[in-house]
């Protein structure tokens, strides 16, 4: 066989493959062999790509929100941190939702639930509230306060026009998750505000206190009993094992907010996490399955990502937020110090088994 036929022969081939896979597409169906290295790659291939939103850029367009529309013809009035790679579909990750949620002073978001978890992280500003199951617990800066799965939540601002400010925070909610289930649900309620049952903070009486209730059903299901976990506690803590010298090389003082009732995380779709990097802090690298948003809270450093050759540097400072997405590899640095909010997807990934983090040096 000369060249010629067996060049020949190559392109009567391709044309048959092409006119075979016409064929059987008519027929709902595809050839695997063109698309397996895309479906199970050598390594995770996210399409997310980091990104940083300063706290400067940000606040502007949060105060313009609150002029043109109000809370509660919003419901709810949040600019959606989108991932610059995923324009269009709501996520900073694939599976993670984030927004800053702005409320202004007397103002009312509305009450409604929905299957979607969600948690809030105080950004700035005092007198805002959420009620979650008949208890409000007021928002302070650091606080990190939990809405469970298919629990009815308003969210209010006690303030007053002329005299307070505005109130924002992070969300983080799971609705990439569920609408990968296809397992949303989600209704209205019948009054603006729901009433309120219990006096502010009995939830973390009951539950908060390194104690249990001696008969309990967990109130939220596989969610935290404690909807509200005040930044004063976690602060405290952080500090104390800065000065104890407990310093991890990779992330500084870092602890994981938990469950009381199981030791795992506060809920089942997103683990939420507070590190405190001490001063000088210049951290070693690691890569995790979980792509990570961070909410600084104080202080300031930077974040360098790499990623097949691809780099980027964020120098962050207070109320900034950033991601760092699946498998790309980070380290955090810093001068002064600072403190770290950041939440993931990682209990989904250990409860399928297929967590995975690598700790380089
Ligand atoms: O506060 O209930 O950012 O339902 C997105 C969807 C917040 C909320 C968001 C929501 C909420």
């Amino acid at each position: 066989m000369d060249n010629t036929s067996a060049g020949s022969d190559i392109a009567a081939l391709a044309d048959e493959r092409r006119a075979f896979n016409a064929a059987i597409s008519a027929h709902g169906m595809s050839p695997l062999w063109e698309v397996l290295h895309a479906l199970v790659p050598p390594s995770p291939a996210t399409p997310c790509v980091p990104a940083h939103w300063r706290y400067a850029d940000v606040l502007p367009f949060l105060k313009q929100s609150g002029q043109l529309i109000t809370a509660e013809q919003a419901v709810r009035r949040v600019l959606i941190l989108e991932n610059p790679a995923l324009r269009g579909q709501s996520c900073i990750t694939q599976s993670l939702y984030a927004g800053l949620q702005v409320i202004m002073p007397g103002e009312v978001a509305p009450s409604h639930r929905h299957t979607q978890s969600a948690l809030r992280f105080v950004v700035e500003g005092n007198g805002a509230y959420t009620a979650v199951a008949g208890e409000r617990t007021l928002m302070n800066p650091g606080d990190f306060i939990i809405t469970p799965s298919w629990t009815w939540h308003d969210h209010g601002h006690y303030g007053k026009a002329e005299v307070d400010s505005q109130v924002v925070w992070l969300d983080g909610l799971d609705i990439p998750m569920l609408r990968f289930f296809d397992a949303g649900f989600a209704e209205n309620g019948s009054a603006q505000q729901q009433e309120v049952t219990k006096p502010e903070g009995i939830n973390l009486n009951r539950y908060g206190a390194n104690m249990l209730p001696m008969r309990h059903d967990p109130p939220f299901g596989k969610t935290s009993p404690i909807f509200s976990y005040p930044y004063d506690r976690t602060r405290e803590a952080l500090y104390a094992l800065e000065r104890h010298g407990d310093i991890d090389a990779w992330d500084g003082v870092k602890l994981r907010y938990t469950n009381p009732s199981t030791g795992g995380s506060p809920m089942p779709t997103m683990g939420t996490f507070m590190q405190r990097l001490p001063p000088g802090f210049a951290g070693k690298p690691w890569r995790q399955t979980d792509g990570a948003v961070f909410s600084v809270v104080e202080g300031s450093g930077s974040v360098s990502i790499e990623r097949a050759g691809q780099k980027w540097t964020f120098n962050f400072g207070p109320r900034d937020h950033f991601v760092i997405p699946s498998w790309h590899t980070a380290r955090l640095q810093s001068q002064p110090g600072c403190v770290l909010f950041s939440f993931s997807d990682r209990p989904v990934h250990e409860a399928l088994g297929i967590h995975k983090e690598e700790r380089l040096s």
